[in-house]
This record gives structure tokens, sequence and C-alpha cells, in this order.
């Protein structure tokens, strides 16, 4: 249910406000620290940013998607890294439980996820499984534990797991039945010190500094039968729909950047002079300043109409593809042209625009690439014909 307006405007400006003036400061230091200071979570999780889509009977805000994809154009104000923080709780970590979780799995899980008590990470990815997420290579094999109690004995590893390094709890897609494809695999809510579940260290990356992803591997680790999410078999649709979610969230971010890429190349045009005159003043710094607003702003509406739809209860498997697809291109368009614009500036570490120019690239690449939407916007397109 959706918050009286009220209550959600004063929300979005709290926000706000958190963005422009605690986050902002910090951009410089989570790069070089590639960790997002203690004191910054506990404030996230005193503002209720872990529960943003969780309902308030497990202790979150419980945002309908056209109210969260509104908080997450304001998220994408600052370094994608803080949204980070709380993202995998608000989306991929947290939406299995509440798309297929048992009331008694929700009441277990959901009420510490809001509060940001417990991280929630989603274990799809593995070394030999990416964008075929469908062919997924963990096993879970069902057996009895020494104490006779009904588990899956679960072996594999997943890879670039966003939050791994702090999670206390994983959304694990692991194959049960067929030998191929996606109707073979289920979900489980695999707890972190589950004996056999191990944490790798944290990759080096290009950019997103301060948000973390490592391997998780499982040796022989028995997870209770109980934690399965949903039927067996029902998993890898559980991890679409999860994704679908996911990936309009992430074209709301890529919006919020865009948009306060744009604002900085703005501000620095109208201050720089060359020739004489500010920058704002040559058509051809015009022209790039046009074509970032106008491409932002169609995202802005893509993502508003899916988000509406999301709402109204229907699918929204090609309208977030098609989001995700526009929206992450575009805030590398825009991030490309603020390099320009800022000229030998956007280069320097200093000014912050490299850092979002190489922060971005992740959009193109993570919940499905640009290349994964396209098939997905086309498949869903013919199957639509007539
Ligand atoms: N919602 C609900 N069900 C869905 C679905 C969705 N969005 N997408 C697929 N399904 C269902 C299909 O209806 C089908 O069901 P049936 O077996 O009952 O017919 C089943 O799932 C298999 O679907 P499909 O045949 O489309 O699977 P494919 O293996 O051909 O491909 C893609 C699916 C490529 C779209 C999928 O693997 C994908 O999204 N890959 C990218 C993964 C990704 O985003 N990884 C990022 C890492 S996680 S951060």
């Amino acid at each position: 249910m959706a918050l009286d307006p009220e209550t959600f405007d004063q929300l979005l400006e709290t926000i706000r406000r958190f963005v422009q003036e605690r986050l902002r400061p910090l951009e410089g230091q989570v790069e070089a620290d590639d960790a997002i200071p203690e004191d910054v979570v506990e404030e996230m999780k005193a503002m209720g940013l872990f529960g943003l889509s969780i309902d308030p009977e497990y202790g979150g805000i419980g945002l309908t998607m056209s109210e969260e994809v509104r908080v997450a154009f304001e998220l994408g104000g600052t370094t994608p890294a803080f949204r980070s923080t709380f993202g995998t709780n608000v989306g991929i970590g947290s939406q299995g439980v509440v798309i297929a979780g048992t009331d008694e799995q929700k009441a277990e899980w959901l009420p510490k996820m809001a509060s940001g008590e417990a991280i929630a990470s989603f274990a799809l990815t593995e070394p030999d499984v990416g964008s075929d997420s469908g062919a997924v290579k963990a096993k879970a094999v069902r057996a009895k534990d020494e104490k006779g109690g009904d588990v899956y004995r679960l072996s594999g590893t997943k890879r670039y797991i966003t939050n791994a390094d702090k999670a206390s709890v994983f959304t694990v897609m692991a194959r049960t039945g067929e030998e191929v494809g996606g109707r073979g695999v289920s979900a489980f809510l695999v707890p972190r010190d589950l004996p056999g579940l191990s944490v790798g260290e944290p990759e080096k990356k290009m950019g997103q500094q301060g948000a973390k992803v490592c391997d998780v591997n499982f040796d022989d680790a028995p997870v209770p039968a109980a934690n399965r999410l949903g039927a067996e078999g029902e998993g890898f649709k559980v991890a679409m729909q999860v994704l679908d979610r996911g990936r309009l969230h992430i074209s709301a971010v890529c919006v919020g950047i865009a948009d306060r890429l744009i604002a900085d190349c703005v501000a620095y045009a109208t201050e720089r002079k060359q020739f004489g005159q500010a920058l704002s003043e040559f058509q051809l710094i015009q022209a790039m300043i046009a074509d970032s607003k106008a491409e932002s702003m169609a995202a802005k509406a893509l993502v508003l109409e899916a988000a509406a739809k999301k709402d109204a209860g229907e699918r929204i498997t090609l309208e977030a593809a098609a989001a995700k697809y526009f929206a992450s291109e575009m805030v590398g368009r825009v991030a490309d042209r603020a390099v320009q614009i800022h000229g030998g500036a956007g280069y320097i570490n200093d000014y912050g625009i490299e850092r979002f120019y190489r922060d971005v690239r992740l959009f193109r690449i993570y919940e499905g690439t640009s290349q994964i939407q396209q098939l997905i916007i086309a498949r869903e397109t013919i199957k639509n014909r007539g």
C-alpha cells in the first residue's frame, strides 16, 4: 500500500538531504578507503533504508514500486556504492523471500533484513554460468543430516556476489532436478553460518569502490529442507521475477546518476571560460547537455511507466528489460559526455567525474547485460504479437 503523499514527500526530502549533505562530501573518502563508514551505515539503518521495499508488517517502509523508483532517483545523486550498502536488502536479496517465502521464512528473515541487522545477498552467477543463468551447476541433493532431519547437501561456487563479505543470508539458486535448463533449479535461503559455507576475498574491480563482490563456496553444506524458497524446480522463475524488479530499480539509479552528472556539467560549463566566454555559451557544449537531458528524461518516463504497471499488478518483464537497457546505456553516454565537457578535469580523479565514468560501466553488465535485455525485449515483443 502506498504511503500517504505527505509522508512520502517527507521521506523523499529526508533522503535527498542525506544524499546531498551527508553522502556527497564522503565520495572521495569511500573511493580511497574502499569502504562505507560504519556511522553512515548506522544512519542508513535508522532511516529505514534497508527496509524500503519490505512490508510494514515486517518492520519495513513498504514502498510501492512507483515510490521506490523515485527514492532511487535521489539515491543516484551520489556514488552508487552507498546504495549498494542496502541495495541487496531492498532488491535481489529480500525479494525472493517476499515473492516465494512461507510465512515462517518471512517472519524469520524479513524483519532482520528491514532493520539492516541481516544483510541479504543473491547468489545466481557462477564461474561458468553468467548470462545463461538457467545452466547453474551448483547442486542441492536431498539427504538426512546427523539428527535425521531433511536437508539438501549444497555444493558449488557462486561468483561476483554483491555484499557477500557482510551477508548473513544468501538466496542461492542450485540444481535439484533435470541436468539442464531452468526447470531443474530450486532456490534456497542459506544462512552464512552454515557448516561448509565459505566466502572468498573481495575482488579488485574497476569502479563502485566500497561495494564488495566475492565468491561464495558451498562444500556439502546441509541446508534445511525448510529453507527452500518455493516449490522444487521453481527457483529459476523466482530468480527471474526477482531480477525483473531489480532491473527496474537499477534503471532508476541510472536516471539519478545521469541527472547528477548533468547538474555537474552545467555547473562546470557555466563557470569555466574559454575564448572569452563560458563553456555553456558554446553550441557544441549545449548539444551534449541537450542530448544528455533528453535521454535522461526519456529514461525517467520509461521507468515511471514500468513502475506504475508493476503497481497495477501486471508482469513487467518487457518493460523492466527495456528500462534497464535504455537507462544503463544512457548513463554510459552521459558519463562519457561529462568527461568530455570537463575536458582535462574530467580525466582527473579530484573532480569525481572519471569515478562516475568507471562506476556506471557496471550498470550495462550486472542484473543482466545489455545484450540479455535486448534478447528479452525481442522475445517478449515477438511473443506478444497480435
Ligand atoms: N518471470 C517469470 N517467469 C519467467 C521469467 C520472468 N521474468 N523469465 C523466464 N521465466 C520462465 C519462463 O516462462 C520459463 O517457464 P516454463 O519452463 O514454465 O516455460 C522458464 O522461466 C525458463 O525461461 P526461458 O526459457 O526464457 O529461459 P532461458 O534459459 O531461455 O533464458 C534469460 C532466460 C536469458 C532471459 C535468463 O537466463 C536471464 O535473464 N539471464 C541473465 C541473468 C542475469 O541477469 N544475471 C545477472 C546476475 S544476477 S545479479
